[in-house]
């Protein structure tokens, strides 16, 4: 079909899956997504140990999105590893997320037979703690080139990174020379959440969330145009990488923005959360109709092809 494109190598039937932490933290939920029509898929974010996450609520719909503060919520890595290891179809991308450099650099070490073996990429989310009272490490420039350098003298095979957003020209490039510099990193996912977010309900003068006071990260229609920012800055300064678009994602109208501005597959977080996984068919179906519209056959037809004034 004329939505099937390729990612590192390996065919894909439409450039959608969902973004890490949504539909993917339980055997039931892979599940769902496995039989889903996504061309891809992502497990949660995983640390050495099972953690519980925080208390609830702890996501909650919003006018525009969404806000979460999840605290990590998983299986613990064993449990993907051995997911990985079964599964058979689509496209796998596993989430790693340690709560330290050294958690880190221990599951990339033990992931990196499996990646061999079965073709699963490893996505590295740097928006992790890293010592409380400084910034995650994503921003935190420093321990992120230090992170990656590690990673990369124990994984000698392609993986990504989830990036948080950026919102000022100097840390672009700074951030994408730091990508730049190590030969491993083969594609950049632009963006997590929209950090420290507050929603307020004005009836109950009450926030949203229980962790943090209400604070969290934002999701869905908040976060479309800085998505639509940092994929486009990175795809624009780091040439040699594939870059992943995630952030506002509804219906092929923003999926088709993604790509225009340089993403090479499309996550969806808040939508699919709110939706279920019949979002894929939707978007799929929309995406087909789109492309047939504007007259473009392939994806490379338009990817990357965002006009400037
Ligand atoms: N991002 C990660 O990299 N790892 C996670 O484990 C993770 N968990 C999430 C859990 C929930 C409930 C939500 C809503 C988001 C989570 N995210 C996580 C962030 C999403 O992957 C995504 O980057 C963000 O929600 C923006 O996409 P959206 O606008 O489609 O929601």
């Amino acid at each position: 079909g004329a939505l099937t494109t390729t990612f590192l190598g390996h065919q894909v039937s439409n450039p959608f899956l969902n973004a890490a932490g949504v539909l993917c933290r339980t055997p039931e939920d892979l599940l769902q997504l496995a039989s889903s029509v996504s061309g891809s898929m992502i497990t949660k974010s995983c640390t050495v140990e099972p953690r519980e996450g925080n208390p609830e609520p702890r996501y909650a719909a919003a006018p525009y999105g969404s806000i979460n503060s999840m605290g990590l919520p998983n299986l613990g890595f064993e449990f993907y590893k051995q997911f990985a290891v079964e599964h058979r179809g689509k496209l796998l991308f596993i989430s790693v997320s340690g709560m330290s450099m050294d958690e880190n650099v221990k599951m990339a070490k033990d992931l990196l037979p499996v990646a061999k073996e079965t073709g699963c990429i490893m996505e590295l989310n740097l928006s992790c703690p890293n010592v409380p009272g400084k910034p995650q490490v994503g921003y935190d420039f420093t321990t992120m080139r230090e992170y990656l350098q590690r990673v990369s003298s124990v994984y000698d095979a392609p993986f990504g990174v989830k990036l948080p957003p950026y919102f000022d020209i100097a840390h672009f490039d700074q951030a994408a020379a730091i990508f730049n510099e190590i030969p491993q990193v083969a594609f950049l996912t632009c963006v997590n959440s929209l950090g420290n977010g507050l929603v307020i309900d004005v009836d109950t003068e009450t926030v949203a969330i229980k962790p943090k006071d209400g604070f969290g990260g934002l999701g869905g229609r908040y976060i479309l145009p800085t998505a639509l920012a940092n994929v486009n800055a990175f795809y624009r300064r780091c040439p040699t990488k594939l870059v992943v678009g995630c952030g506002g994602v509804y219906s092929a109208n923003e999926a088709f923005q993604h790509i225009l501005a340089g993403a090479s597959l499309v996550q969806v977080g808040t939508a699919l959360h709110e939706e279920g996984p019949q979002i894929f068919q939707r978007v799929v179906d929309e995406f087909a109709l789109l492309m047939r519209a504007k007259g473009y056959n392939t994806i490379d037809d338009f990817k990357g092809k965002l006009k400037t004034l």
